[in-house]
């Protein structure tokens, strides 16, 4: 709450918040008590704990992002995502996104450093990757590893996506690769940021829960890529920091009408023949 207003008072509309901002990155630890999993999840957004920060947004006209553990009750069965929220300077909840591409293991792993088990905690997002009108932009949504898939960003441009926000928990060791140094997964990060910005010319707003916590560092690298794909605006620090941009959004015109004019250039009649050439089944249209 505290950062919400230093970035109101910075002139910020919008606000992004990491992955998992309420709580730790529970996914690093085994754990076999149900009870204890869920004490890490939202049962209601906004809820007792949460309301504070929306009834202050609505205060300061300022719309958010926000990545939390989501606890919902479908057709009376229990499911469990890792979500985010859009959230408009009026303090409504105007999307959701339930994350697609969920990274790890979800088996226990004794001899690793430590668990990634998003794939024990959490389904798989039931809800595609869409795209919101907010903050006089065509905005859209995905978790961390969605950052690294391609087919995450070209399914937000084809709907026209102007904004990509992201939160993210990096760890800064592989787990399975010890070898792999920070330094090749900032560049790892960076590359599928830029990438996904430049070509579907849009801007792309990246947040890292960074720094140590409980013990385990996770990469910092938070960012704003234009859709140029050029890094306009990075943190400096693994700390609490607060980084405000002035995002162009007809900057997004000149690519979208010229290098990736979809409707011009795309060449979907041939990605299906390319499949079958591969022997990757495309899915269907
Ligand atoms: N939170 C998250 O998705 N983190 C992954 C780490 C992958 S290592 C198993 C990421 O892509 O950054």
């Amino acid at each position: 709450m505290a950062m919400l207003r230093e970035a109101h008072a910075g002139g910020a509309q919008f606000v992004v918040f990491p992955e998992l901002a309420l709580t730790t990155f529970f996914p690093r630890y085994w754990m076999t008590d149900q009870n204890e999993v869920d004490s890490f999840f939202e049962r209601e957004m906004p809820g007792p704990e949460t309301r504070p920060l929306f009834d202050l947004a609505r205060e300061l006209g300022v719309g958010f992002y926000l990545g939390y553990a989501e606890l919902t009750q479908e057709k009376g069965e229990l499911h469990r995502y890792n979500t985010s929220i859009l959230v408009e300077s009026d303090a409504r909840i105007i999307g959701r996104y339930r994350k697609i591409h969920l990274p790890g293991h979800s088996e226990h792993l004794p001899d690793a450093p430590f668990q990634h088990l998003e794939k024990r905690y959490f389904e798989v997002g039931n809800e595609g990757f869409k795209v919101w009108r907010a903050f006089d932009a065509v905005v859209g949504m995905c978790i961390c590893n969605d950052r690294r898939w391609p087919e995450t960003f070209r399914v937000l441009g084809l709907q026209g996506v102007e904004m990509v926000v992201l939160g993210f928990n990096t760890p800064s060791v592989n787990a399975q690769n010890g070898g792999e140094g920070l330094a090749k997964r900032m560049f790892h990060h960076k590359l599928s940021l830029q990438a996904g910005a430049y070509q579907n010319s849009t801007w792309v707003v990246a947040v890292a829960k960074c720094g140590v916590e409980d013990g385990h560092h996770c990469m910092a690298g938070s960012v704003i890529v234009d859709p140029d794909g050029e890094i306009v605006a990075e943190t400096k620090t693994e700390d609490d920091e607060l980084l405000v941009y002035d995002c162009d959004l007809d900057a997004t015109r000149f690519g979208k009408e010229t290098m990736f004019d979809f409707a011009r250039h795309r060449r979907i009649e041939h990605y299906g023949l390319i499949a079958a050439q591969t022997g990757v089944v495309a899915p269907k249209a």
